[in-house]
């Protein structure tokens, strides 16, 4: 049995909505941040680093919400990674450039904008922070034009794994109108059966 350790709401999002595409049964253990369940001695076997997401399957475990859903499409839905080698190397490109780039300034934002109470909001970083969204949003609008997705135009762990990035932009309220092509692609990807039960998951 697969256990997902975390909550739908945070950056295992992204996993939970991976094991909704994958279409697999899983139990969820949420971890209780305000009790220091994250680093007590139970969750710290399961990751050292006494972070969530983590996954076990049956006496495997992994760590690390990206490894997470490389692992998840390996075992249960290898289509998800691109089916030539070309194709797995360009849905690692995107993952790995939503997490590593794109979600650097975007998370900046979210900190002060959804944690940090407005009289303590640092108004230089969200300043920054929003400055470096614009050309990366730009990168990924014109990659889309005429594609449906990102990688073979098929939906892929790309796919799942930067719109799940942009994403952050509703919480930060980085406007979008602009992006006609990312917002064809949101919606498009919004009608999905596992989006769908991902959203859910999140209400
Ligand atoms: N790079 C990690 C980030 C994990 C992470 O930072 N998780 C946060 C929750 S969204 C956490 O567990 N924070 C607890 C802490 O830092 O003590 C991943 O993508 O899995």
């Amino acid at each position: 049995m697969i256990t997902i350790y975390g909550s739908p709401k945070s950056s295992a999002g992204r996993c939970f909505w991976c094991l909704e595409e994958a279409g697999i049964d899983y139990t969820t253990k949420s971890i209780d941040f305000s009790a220091g369940e994250h680093k007590s001695e139970a969750f710290l076997k399961i990751n050292r680093n006494g972070k969530v997401p983590a996954l076990t399957d049956g006496d495997f475990t992994i760590w690390e919400s990206l490894a997470i859903n490389n692992y998840i499409a390996d075992a249960y839905k290898p289509e998800l990674l691109g089916t030539t080698a070309q194709e797995r190397g360009l849905v690692s490109q995107w993952s790995i450039w939503s997490v590593a780039d794109l979600q650097v300034p975007m998370i900046q934002a979210f900190i002060q904008l959804v944690f940090v109470p407005e009289p303590r909001r640092d108004a230089e970083v969200i300043k920054k922070a929003f400055e470096k969204i614009p050309g990366m949003l730009n990168t990924l609008e014109a990659e889309l034009e005429g594609k449906d997705y990102l990688v073979s135009n098929t939906f892929t762990l790309a796919d799942l794994n930067t719109s799940f990035v942009v994403s952050i932009c509703d919480d930060i309220k980085f406007d979008l109108s602009e992006y006609s092509n990312i917002n064809q692609w949101r919606n498009r990807i919004a009608e999905r059966a596992g989006s769908k039960r991902y959203k859910a998951l999140c209400k």
